[in-house]
């Protein structure tokens, strides 16, 4: 053998293999990508530590709760990925109230009626009241409900609602990011008609949903664009959509009213820092698509912790930080009730509680 032997042979299995990985990449990706574009506002380099000072409720009883809500007693609801939606009391007990037996759970509204409707993402709309659960909606078009995210009522009864994706599930959210296409929904559901109604389409994500104090608008965020939507409910802009809010520091996951008339928005951090790139290369997108566990890698949400207030006009009042993740990452929602800021996380045991100053 000559000596330029190992060297042609490492050469052949080092083209063979780059070879063999496309080949593999091309048939197995399961996405057509696009280009992302990430604001450079998400690159935002000072952080507020606000969110350190959270109080943990309910530690250790509750498992990741993606979304939290408050009724008219003040109980305050969520949802744990044990299938048991919890409620805090005043008094500050927690109790397992009612058994859904899903570790699907998504956004949650409390309900003029009494209990609360909830997503979930394998089986559509949920009602859970006192009398147990009822599934208001399963179906639309002929087709079955997946992955509702969101809900909010209406004063009319009427359940504004999101479908974050129409081709990728909750399990693997991250193929609808790193496709980076528009395959998300904004639905009305009028529970005394049944009728359900398509109000936009082709949305990046489709997640938290809020109605203005007046009713007059609705405003839907668009996680993978770094956005949130208003669509006219009432007046001469009734039908139309205009943008409410846009480049925010995070993809955005719900977003409630505040009793002020400003919006509460938690935002994601989709990829860890120096990571970004991945949303450029198409090459990498598919990489990532087809080794999933390689996604572990870039994801950025259990690292940080952001949420914003946001006025009527879209202007940003307030934000807090964790920016280390140290007490508490992966925020997804903010409720603000009599004082404080109740926090739900895709990452935490509890639900993170912040005193606000007025
Ligand atoms: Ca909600
Ligand atoms: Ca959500």
């Amino acid at each position: 053998m000559d000596s330029k032997s190992p060297f042609i042979f490492l050469t052949f299995f080092f083209v063979g293999s780059l070879v063999a990985l496309a080949l593999h990449i091309y048939f197995f990706s399961p996405i057509s990508p696009q280009i992302l574009h990430v604001p450079p506002s998400s690159l935002v380099k000072s952080f507020d530590t606000h969110l350190q000072e959270v109080t943990k409720l309910g530690e250790g009883l509750v498992k990741d709760p993606e979304d939290v809500c408050v009724d008219k007693h003040g109980i305050l609801y969520t949802a744990s990925r044990d299938g048991w939606i919890k409620r805090l009391h005043k008094n500050g007990s927690l109790e397992d109230w009612k058994w859904v037996n899903s570790s699907s759970l998504l956004g949650m509204t409390s309900i003029a009626s009494g209990g609360l409707v909830i997503c979930d993402t394998e089986e559509g709309l949920l009602k859970v009241d006192e009398d147990g659960i009822t599934t208001l909606l399963s179906q639309f078009n002929g087709s079955k409900l997946w992955f509702a995210d969101d809900v909010t009522e209406g004063k009319d009864g009427s359940l504004y609602f999101s479908i974050a994706s129409t081709k990728f599930g909750l399990h693997n959210w991250y193929l609808d990011l790193l496709e980076a296409k528009p395959h998300g929904q904004l639905l009305k559901y009028n529970p005394q008609t049944n009728e359900t109604t398509l109000l936009l389409d082709n949305l990046f994500f489709a997640n938290g949903v809020a109605l203005s104090a007046d009713e007059r608008y609705l405003l839907v965020c668009e996680t993978f664009k770094f956005r949130c939507l208003k669509y006219w409910l009432q007046g001469e802009l009734k039908g139309k959509t205009e943008v409410f809010i846009e480049d925010l520091p995070g993809g955005p996951d719900n977003i409630n009213l505040a009793p002020d008339g400003s919006f509460w928005i938690a935002l994601l951090q989709l990829t860890c820092k120096g990571m970004e790139f991945v949303h450029t290369s198409k090459i990498a997108k598919h990489l990532l698509a087809t080794f999933p566990r390689m996604m572990n890698i870039v994801q950025g949400q259990h690292q940080r912790a952001t949420v914003i207030k946001v006025s009527e006009d879209g202007k940003v009042l307030k934000r807090f930080d964790d920016p280390e993740g140290k007490v508490i990452s992966f925020v997804t929602s903010a409720v603000e009730y009599d004082g404080n800021l109740y926090l739900g996380s895709l990452h935490a045991n509890f639900v993170g509680k912040l005193p606000i100053d007025h």
